[in-house]
């Protein structure tokens, strides 16, 4: 019998759609968020509501997982000591659960973590995975903490971790950016089902973004789980046109600029607003 998966974050954007979508291809997850989960529980989840600074909390809800999907914690730019709670001590309790059960992580982590890298249309590189971090944010800099974390636990503890930098995951891309950096719901539900179907991890770190051809990257370790991306944001250029969003106004308004209007995280959009067909 396949081992329960826990899914951190799960009331948020993109955890409601692992969860349903996970779920639905036969995994059976554990759920968990500071804030209740909104969606009809789907079938063979559970959810308990928790904050990851409870590290007592965290190491019981993975007793006996094969993997953390680890979508929790503060997802947009805050004032430094909102962050560092959940998405540093958090992170901690997390890598700490996943070593006692020898469980894997899947990471959330985010284009943030390399924001002031320049564009290739501003005469930057295509970034490929082994390039310098360069967060844009208090929010960008615990990405890359992240990250480290994994490396350290792996190169440590054997601990299995694949980290997504995640560009803009939503259900269509809004603006240029995000032509360049959007992710399909439908390819990071696939994104996360190679990575638990895949023989090896070690620490490896996957561009996550769909098959967009103004992609700001290069090179990943993609090809060790398999994963290659079916969608394309080049499909919504006629509907997005001209709309700029300036990167650091953006960074700024984290939360804001990038969210689909009129939703917030404490109105959460109704589930059918991420259908992935
Ligand atoms: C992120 O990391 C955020 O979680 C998300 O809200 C968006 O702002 C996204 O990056 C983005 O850069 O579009």
């Amino acid at each position: 019998m396949r081992k329960p998966i826990l899914l951190t974050g799960a009331s948020g954007g993109l955890g409601r759609v692992l969860a349903r979508e996970l779920a639905a291809r036969g995994h059976a997850l554990r759920l968990t968020d500071i804030t209740p989960f909104p969606d009809p529980m789907p079938p063979g989840c559970g959810f308990e509501r928790a904050d990851l600074e409870d590290g007592v909390t965290v190491a019981r809800l993975a007793e006996g997982v094969s993997h953390i999907l680890h979508f929790g914690g503060v997802s947009t730019n805050q004032p430094f000591e909102d962050i560092l709670g959940p998405n540093l001590r958090g992170l901690y309790h997390i890598y700490e659960a996943a070593r006692r059960e020898g469980a894997r992580v899947a990471f959330a982590s985010s284009n943030h973590s390399m924001g002031f890298h320049a564009r290739p249309e501003a005469g930057g590189e295509r970034l490929d995975a082994d390039c310098q971090f360069r967060p844009d944010s208090f929010y960008g800099l615990s990405k890359a903490y992240g990250e480290l974390m994994g490396r350290l636990y792996w190169d440590k503890h054997g601990v299995e971790n694949m980290n997504y930098r995640i560009g803009s995951c939503f259900v269509e891309p809004v603006d240029r950016r995000q032509l360049s950096l959007w992710l399909s719901h439908a390819d990071l539900v696939r994104l996360v089902e190679a990575t638990i179907a895949a023989p090896r991890l070690g620490h490896g770190v996957i561009w996550a973004c769909s098959n967009n051809p103004e992609s700001y990257w290069d090179q990943d370790h993609r090809e060790r789980i398999g994963w290659a991306p079916q969608d394309n944001a080049e499909v919504f250029r006629a509907k997005v046109g001209g709309i700029v969003t300036d990167h650091v106004a953006a960074e700024r308004h984290q939360g804001g600029a990038y969210c689909q209007p009129g939703y917030s995280r404490a109105t959460p959009p109704p589930l059918d607003a991420f259908d992935l067909d």
